[in-house]
């Protein structure tokens, strides 16, 4: 059964409000048991000459008083269901509205509009969390002045806070006091935040390059008041490099972060007040790992960064979610990658982008970036709009040139600076800014999917010519992409041959080509010798591009291409033609035996010494189980689990005295957050790794030591996760030790739940079931959720077992959150959406639970999106 009338909403029936709120004055009263929200609205009809209804959204709500100019309504002069307050007659002038309504926050676990964690008051409005706090016109083409004066007990809740500015204060004789903020900007409600609770504050400065002084605040629950001081310094960094790329300042005198456990993702950009997932703002060295520490810095930077790319400038309607995320996730990247190592960066984004977005594009759920209907908003949170988003703004960059996107930009701020507008505004921006035509760019917004390219390439000794054949392959109904490809080729000796291209004279190393037609083909002059070439460099194009190579060539590229990220790629693709065709021998029930040219091409990196550490340690990682699957037309579950932990077990014996002497040699380098600090224990930790596969005595005792010995999280989770996979005693020490540490630390504990999630071990599973029962677990919190439960659905070869029981496991979570968390629901059940993608036994097994959960009676609109487009697309 589904809920009543799910109704989508579509991109193209897109119609401007008939109604404006200029202002909006909300007064909260927070009390234990009822929550009472005043709000008056000055609302402004669009056109005064014809009289429509006023509906304004409102969910959860129990009103209580609804005045028009002062006059209390009558119960005829309006309706309320269960989703609306509708006004048939209003004024066709500007009016004010008052309304009283009573809402409980205590008892919402969906953790959308106003909620309690850890005993204090916070929000999440972002899509459509306000009308859970009141009646409003809850879309992002309204924006409105807020006023908020917030009334609690000051004991308890001795800190109320809002975006904008504190204007007022005081005390009253019940024990209770009020503060209220106003923020001068107006903003459409999703910005909307307020937070009350008790908490430490973690203050600092910054002075915009204009010379205003901006109050910084890191707010945290009092126990953490010593892991603040990283997310303050990433803070200062994003306001730094924003003036600088962007030219961009911060516009109020505060801003103000806090961080809460109880969080469905990683942060909100509310205006001047954001609230954050607790991961992305606690760390310390012993706590937090290296990782941790770069996404605290990315998603700080991220939420900061909004404050133009959303909120100055926001959507006109969600369909145009991507212009804000894909926008801000482009800005948050290329912060990262200037504060740490580009290549790395890139190599981190890129297999994000192919591990999850491509197989989004596979999966029934597929969309454009500019999603064209929906049936519940938050379901399209998603890779596509996020880093598929990244990636088409980032081919703005690659086209135009860096110069080129910052003219673009500053066109879209002068522009539209206070407005909510859409994708064709900011591509409009870009070509005129640039004087291009950019109207072919439109296919990365309108056309879902992963475009494929095949490459050909030919070389002409005789008149030293080298031409390269690029042919799109375009799925019926869709056109053809404009897409830069870049292009290097290399000489016999790995060096970078110098390129022209018939129809110019000057030459450079990389070229970008143009790809706009179905087919076409570019020719390089003078190449003196039939080149290797390096396709796709620095990943130009969110694209898949097939070339074929032999083995050797690949081994060449990743010993000796000039641009990092190919010698990775070359790497990757080199291991997984190792895996495919071991993947055969095994599965014709032949011995496995591993290719030496991969195993010496591994040596070979090993033993590098040009090679930076942290490229270094991603290009020693083989591509997960999860990718190699996504390439096969039915994923081969235990053929690629036993195939990849084959090579992985063979590369740790060919090279175990090299895996020691990396081991050692890094193993030593004391602790900073300095970027070859970072590299060292990337890559020792690499190395642990594969000498643990070897389940010795003496690999076992090297994991202990360093799970002892270390004085950092990095250290100590790593070599807990290589214990977890151990077959003797060792592994129930650590994890008790570490539990006994850690259990205080509701982000650390986190880590130990997930360690056993990702274990490759036959009892994962029942370890799993265990843990659920454990006192620590918590399914209405996310974090603890998804450290057990997502991390366990990417566990492939585990989850996927070939009884279903772990399905049917998941079902049943999935069918409690639908009660408690739609949000995380549907993200839980989303795993399910790659079910066509298995062997016939697994697929009926999956598509069994998929109908056991559309058969449920009150199923959210979030989970029945998901779980009708899973059960009906044929892909
Ligand atoms: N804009 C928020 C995401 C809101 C998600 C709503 N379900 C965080 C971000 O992207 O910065
Ligand atoms: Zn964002």
């Amino acid at each position: 059964m589904h809920p009543e009338n799910p109704q989508a909403i579509y991109r193209k029936d897109y119609h401007q409000p008939d109604f404006f709120i200029e202002s909006i004055d909300l007064h909260f009263s927070l009390d234990e048991d009822v929550t009472l929200v005043h709000s008056q609205m000055v609302i402004r009809p669009r056109t005064t000459n014809q009289t429509v209804p006023l509906v304004l959204q409102g969910e959860s709500l129990v009103l209580k008083n609804l005045k028009l100019n002062g006059q209390v309504l009558n119960t005829h002069d309006y309706q309320v269901d269960k989703i609306h307050l509708t006004i048939p007659t209003v004024p066709t002038q500007s009016f004010t509205l008052e309304t009283i309504v009573e809402i409980k926050p205590q008892e919402n676990t969906a953790l959308t509009g106003l909620y309690k964690s850890s005993g204090n008051y916070c929000t999440q409005c972002e899509a459509e969390g306000f009308r859970r706090i009141t009646y409003f016109l809850d879309r992002p083409d309204v924006m409105a002045r807020y006023t908020t004066t917030i009334v609690a007990d000051k004991n308890r809740y001795p800190v109320l806070l809002s975006n904008g500015n504190r204007v007022e204060y005081g005390e009253l004789t019940d024990g209770r006091h009020w503060v209220k903020w106003a923020d001068p900007f107006p903003k459409p409600s999703y910005l909307f935040a307020l937070v009350a609770g008790n908490l430490h504050c973690h203050g600092g400065k910054f002075v915009t390059r204009s010379g205003r002084e901006v109050r910084l605040e890191i707010w945290v629950e009092p126990q953490n008041h010593d892991q603040c001081e990283h997310a303050l310094q990433s803070l200062a960094k994003a306001m730094r490099w924003d003036e600088e790329r962007f030219g961009l300042e911060y516009d109020l005198d505060i801003y103000m972060i806090v961080a809460v456990s109880d969080f469905n993702m990683g942060a909100m950009e509310n205006k001047g007040l954001n609230v954050f997932n607790a991961k992305f703002v606690l760390c310390r060295p012993d706590t937090a790992t290296d990782d941790d520490y770069e996404n605290i810095e990315a998603v700080i930077a991220h939420e900061y960064f909004h404050n133009w790319t959303g909120n100055r400038v926001t959507c006109r309607d969600w369909f145009q979610l991507t212009l804000k995320e894909g926008l801000t996730v482009f800005r948050d990247q290329s912060f990262t990658e200037e504060m740490t190592s580009a290549a790395v960066k890139r190599i981190q984004d890129v297999r994000i982008l192919r591990t999850s977005q491509f197989a989004e594009d596979q999966s029934p759920m597929a969309h454009p970036i500019r999603p064209e209907s929906y049936i519940e908003m938050n379901n399209f949170y998603t890779v596509t709009v996020y880093n598929k988003g990244a990636e088409v703004i980032r081919l703005y960059q690659t086209l135009l040139g860096k110069d080129g996107f910052r003219r673009g930009m500053d066109l879209y701020f002068q522009r539209h600076d206070g407005q909510a507008v859409t994708c064709d505004d900011f591509r409009a921006a870009m070509a005129d800014a640039n004087k291009m035509d950019l109207s072919q760019f439109e296919r990365w917004y309108d056309q879902a999917g992963t475009p494929v390219v095949d490459v050909l390439g030919t070389y002409n000794a005789l008149e030293k010519t080298y031409s390269l054949t690029l042919r799109q392959q375009i799925p019926a109904n869709l056109q053809a992409w404009h897409i830069p490809i870049a292009v290097g080729l290399l000489g016999k000796n790995g060096q970078d041959l110098p390129l022209q291209l018939a129809t110019e004279t000057n030459s450079n190393r990389t070229c970008i080509i143009e790809l706009r037609e179905v087919e076409q083909t570019v020719t390089f002059v003078n190449i003196p010798e039939a080149p290797i070439p390096s396709l796709l460099r620095h990943f130009s194009a969110p694209i898949k591009l097939n070339f074929s190579r032999q083995r050797e060539e690949l081994a060449f590229l990743m010993a000796h291409d000039s641009d990092p990220f190919n010698r990775w790629e070359a790497g990757q693709q080199l291991a997984q033609q190792v895996i495919f065709d071991l993947l055969a021998d095994w599965q014709a029930d032949k011995p496995l035996q591993l290719d030496p040219l991969f195993s010496n091409a591994v040596l070979k990196i090993l033993q590098d010494t040009q090679l930076e550490g942290s490229i270094k340690a991603l290009m020693l990682t083989l591509p997960t189980e999860g990718f190699l699957g996504q390439q096969q037309a039915e994923v081969a579950v235990e053929g690629l689990f036993t195939v990849r932990q084959f090579v992985l077990q063979q590369l740790a014996q060919d090279h175990y005295t090299q895996w020691l002497t990396i081991y050692k040699a890094n193993h030593h380098t004391p602790y900073s957050n300095e970027a070859s600090a970072i590299a060292c224990r990337r890559l020792k930790n690499v190395a642990l790794h594969y000498l643990c596969r070897l389940d010795t005595a003496e690999t076992t005792a090297l994991a202990e030591q360093q799970f002892t010995q270390s004085d950092n999280m990095t250290d100590q989770q790593s070599a807990l996760s290589c214990l977890v996979n151990t077959t003797g005693t060792a592994k129930t020490i650590a994890l008790t030790r570490f539990y006994t540490q850690w259990k205080e630390n509701p982000l650390v504990l986190d880590k130990w739940f997930s360690v056993q999630a990702m274990s490759y071990l036959p009892d994962t599973f029942e370890n799993v079931q265990a843990l659920l029962q454990h006192s620590d677990f918590n399914l209405k919190n996310p974090n603890r959720a998804r450290s057990l439960l997502a991390v366990f659905s990417q566990n492939q070869a585990q989850f996927h077992r070939a009884d279903g029981l772990a399905y049917q496991l998941q079902a049943d979570i999935v069918l409690q959150l639908n009660t408690l968390n739609p949000q995380i629901a549907s993200r839980f059940v989303s795993v399910f959406n790659h079910w066509r993608r298995f062997d016939p036994a697994r697929q009926a097994l999956m598509q069994t639970q998929l109908t056991r959960i559309i058969q449920h009676p009150d199923l959210s609109k979030d989970v029945y999106e998901v779980v009708s487009k899973s059960l009906n697309a044929q892909n």
